[in-house]
């Protein structure tokens, strides 16, 4: 079929719009459509349309606008536009001229992945032009946005009762339930996705991790590695990452017929969600460590200069080769589930954190609901998390949940171990062994601040708590006269 015999009738009335016609925007349009929505499509350059009504435009009703009060003109009010353009500037330059040929009630959509204090800046200044703005954070690539994204929707609690219907019934399922659900008021939604994110970054670098510790190791070649990971997705670890890093694994390169794993360049990119997440944890005082390291990792694969110059640096020599080949790969497992616990409860308190400082009311064991299908972190361990948080909405941290505490218990000699043999084989874990400092820092009861105190009192005259007075009170040491304390 092509463009002009498409079912491009400008007279339809559509129910959506979507504007921004790149992988996730077409596919999203085509995913409304095939939910028997009329559905307007736009993008900035029309060649965009062209392609998407050639290729798709027999699966469902389409309606196509060439400009955006072309495009307006097919909505039905108030209208429902879906903006699917790159985040930042463009972002603002399409918000800007929909809001000018919109009216009162109409509804703008971000679901792209929007820095989630430009939707907080954007939600404000559309409300005072009296249209509702809706920052939605989507994951799922280009596969999800067709078959069933998740979906993280802010914004006012009114726009949900007219679009949550539609975005609830074009995200993805799980035994029933819809993968998305109301967030919280204006950036609530991006925030969560930005975390969604963090976590993603996290995972996939303990999963690299896993892969090299086999690797180097254990010296298993990369469809070896594949087969590993094809078993561990029968478990505990069940999950999407997992099961899509065995299908990389097992790829053969065409050109030169070794696993395409290892003619892939070693310098992992990044968009900046990962960047944003730690950016946001600092504020917010939470530490993410596993999100950090994570994103410093790809850092460090990118550190191309500094890696060369310290190729053949030397490495020490403490042995320490696993000699049972079978219980090394299961150590692994074990710390990359433990390590991965630790990641999921850093992100799930700084989403405490966020919805509690900006005042969104966000309710965690939700967020693991909806990211149980759709999207990329999807994992069977996600209804553990959400049964944690339903039996302890104020949980301080997953780790005490009694599910995962008894799997931490259940991983932390092989989680040691695992730490251990890549320290003395050389094989960096920054994400295994952070996660593991984490776990050991947070139950230690006394933990090497109270030096920090100290210090920082006698350098600059911080002041510091005592165990054995009000916690509010303060006290200093005067450390240049004679020593003793005084109350602040
Ligand atoms: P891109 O992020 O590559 O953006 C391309 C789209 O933005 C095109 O439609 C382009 O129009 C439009 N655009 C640009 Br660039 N500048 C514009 C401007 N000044 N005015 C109007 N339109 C402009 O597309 P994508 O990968 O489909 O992602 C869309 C959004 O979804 C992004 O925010 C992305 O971060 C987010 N997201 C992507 C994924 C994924 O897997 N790709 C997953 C989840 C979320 P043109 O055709 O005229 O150049």
């Amino acid at each position: 079929m092509t463009s002009s015999d498409s079912k491009s009738d400008t007279t339809a009335t559509a129910q959506i719009g979507v504007t921004g016609l790149a992988v996730m925007g077409s596919n999203i349009a085509r995913n409304f459509a095939h939910h028997g929505y009329t559905v307007a499509v736009h993008n900035r350059t029309t060649a965009k349309i062209d392609a998407l009504l050639e290729a798709h435009g027999s699966e469902g009703n389409f309606v196509r606008g060439n400009t955006i009060p072309e495009f307006l003109a097919t909505l039905e009010k108030p209208r429902r536009v879906l903006i699917m353009v790159k985040a930042g500037d463009p972002t603002d330059a399409v918000i800007n001229e929909l809001a000018d040929a919109m009216e009162e009630g109409d509804i703008i959509i971000d679901g792209g992945n929007s820095l989630f204090t430009d939707t907080i800046r954007r939600e404000k200044a559309i409300r005072e032009r009296g249209l509702h703005y809706v920052g939605a954070g989507i994951s799922g690539g280009e596969e999800g946005a067709l078959n069933g994204p998740s979906i993280m929707p802010g914004g006012p609690k009114e726009s949900y009762e007219s679009l949550g219907p539609l975005l609830e019934e074009i995200s993805a399922h799980v035994d029933g339930v819809p993968c998305c659900t109301h967030i919280g008021p204006d950036g609530s939604g991006h925030f969560v996705k930005m975390v969604h994110n963090g976590i993603e970054y996290s995972d996939m670098q303990l999963i690299g991790e896993a892969y090299q510790l086999l690797r180097d190791g254990l010296g298993k070649s990369a469809p070896e590695i594949a087969d590993v990971f094809r078993d561990w997705n029968e478990g505990d670890l069940d999950s999407y990452l997992i099961e899509i890093t065995a299908e990389v694994l097992k790829q053969t390169d065409a050109k030169t017929g070794k696993p395409l794993v290892d003619v892939i360049l070693d310098e992992a990119e990044q968009k900046g969600t990962g960047r944003w997440t730690v950016k946001s944890a600092l504020d917010l005082g939470i530490p993410v460590t596993g999100i950090a390291e994570a994103v410093f990792a790809r850092a460090l694969s990118g550190s191309v200069t500094q890696r060369k110059a310290t190729v053949g640096l030397a490495s020490g020599d403490l042995g320490g080769k696993p000699t049972d080949a079978d219980r090394f790969v299961d150590d692994v497992s074990k710390a990359l589930y433990a390590s991965k616990i630790v990641a999921y409860a850093q992100g799930f308190n700084q989403i405490q954190a966020g919805s509690k400082e900006y005042d969104w009311g966000i309710t965690p064991g939700d967020m693991a609901t909806i990211w149980r299908g759709g999207c990329i972190i999807r994992a069977k361990f996600l209804n553990r998390i959400k049964e944690a948080f339903d039996d302890e909405p104020e949980l301080a941290t997953l780790l005490v949940a009694p599910y995962f505490r008894e799997a931490i218990e259940a991983a932390i000699d092989s989680w040691r171990r695992v730490v251990i043999t890549a320290t003395q084989l050389g094989i960096p874990v920054p994400g295994f062994s952070s996660a593991l400092s984490y776990y050991d820092a947070l139950r230690t009861e006394r933990l090497p601040a109270a030096l920090t105190q100290g210090l920082r009192d006698f350098f600059g005259a911080h002041t510091y708590g005592r165990i054995d007075a009000d916690p509010a009170a303060r006290f200093h040491t005067l450390w240049s006269a004679d020593r003793t304390e005084v109350e602040i």
